[in-house]
């Protein structure tokens, strides 16, 4: 096919990377990354349509390969109402942050490298869980092979840092620059290809018991990058652990919503988890392809003006509400 002219060095650079792929994963990497650097103009659409196609044949074929078959422990299977990854330096805390959320058993020592390997536990939050996963840390030097697939894959990433370190800027900065260069969290956000939006990437300051660790943040309150919020705990002491739940399942941006069979009392022990701004539409295609073709109405508690409202099927759900779907 002819190339289009005055396609970019950081698109040729990508193109060549899709060439030098050994593996399905690796290519489909390459390939978003030309998607999302190929200059957008209607010189390229034919290229762009292209490359898309490409991509979505590869993305097929890995699933047809079976992610089961190819042993991959930084495939961690999502479960509960969102994935959050713990991302950091060595000793800031990750193992035991997961420790002091979940019911896991991480080990904890105080030198670097303890966690060679991903391990997850389930975080309870209200009436919900929330995955969460220890990842190995990064350093200047070093990374662990396959580490960017399981940032992409999270619905939030935790940036944690050591607030008692003077290094805790350097850490931050590293950590930040480190998701970029992998292309994990993109400048901007491109349809079709995958990336973590920078507000589902939080700065997350450890051991604030410890001394010196207020002097290190209101130096890090100034110079850290601009666009991630920051958020400080000690997960020795617990301090702003709660907090910190609560930032997570807003962040997630998903509502629970509780099914009612007509004449019955609704369930109330297991919520559905879905998407903030679904409708009963989307809770009834959750519940069962069928009774979404056969919902008539709905009745809601909770968000609607009076209990047991009659809705129309694109009533947006919010969180906590009852539904009641009738067929
Ligand atoms: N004082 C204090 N120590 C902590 C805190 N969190 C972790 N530690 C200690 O820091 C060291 C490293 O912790 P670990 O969870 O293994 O860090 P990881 O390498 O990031 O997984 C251990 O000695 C922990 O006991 C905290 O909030 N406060
Ligand atoms: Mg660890």
């Amino acid at each position: 096919m002819t190339m289009p002219a005055n396609l970019t060095p950081q698109y040729h650079a990508a193109e060549e990377n899709f060439k030098k792929a050994a593996t399905t994963e690796e290519k489909i990497t390459a390939l978003e990354e030309m998607l999302a650097v190929i200059p957008k103009h209607k010189g390229t659409e034919k290229l762009q349509a292209d490359l898309k196609r490409r991509l979505s044949k590869l993305r097929e074929e890995d699933l047809k390969k079976g992610a089961a078959k190819r042993f991959d422990p930084f495939r961690i299977e999502r479960q509960g109402a969102g994935q959050v990854v713990l991302f950091g330096f060595p000793n800031t805390g990750k193992s035991s942050l997961l420790n002091a959320l979940t019911r896991a058993s991480a080990k904890v020592a105080d030198y670097p490298f303890t966690t060679t390997m991903p391990a997850s536990g389930m975080m309870p939050y209200e009436d919900i869980f929330v995955q969460l996963v220890d990842l190995p840390p990064i350093t200047s030097e070093i990374s662990p092979p396959g580490i960017s697939g399981a940032l992409i894959g999270a619905d939030i990433i935790l940036v944690v840092f050591d607030a008692s370190s003077d290094d805790c800027l350097d850490q931050i900065n590293e950590s930040i620059n480190f998701l970029y260069k992998k292309r994990v969290v993109r400048e901007e956000i491109i349809p079709g290809v995958r990336s973590v939006p920078s507000h589902r990437v939080l700065l997350l300051g450890n051991r604030v018991d410890r001394p010196g660790s207020r002097e290190n943040l209101d130096i890090v309150r100034e110079l850290k990058p601009g666009e991630f919020k920051l958020y400080t705990v000690s997960a020795l002491t617990g301090e702003s652990l709660e907090d910190l739940k609560t930032v997570i399942f807003n962040t997630l941006n998903v509502i629970r919503v509780y099914s009612k069979v007509p004449g019955r009392e609704p369930d109330m022990k297991t919520p559905f988890v879905i998407k903030r701004g679904c409708t009963v539409l989307d809770l009834a295609e959750k519940i069962h392809k069928d009774l979404a073709q056969n919902l008539k109405f709905a009745r809601v508690w909770g968000s609607a003006r009076f209990s047991g409202q009659s809705v129309p099927r694109d009533y947006v759900l919010q969180d906590r509400d009852i539904v009641e779907i009738n067929t």
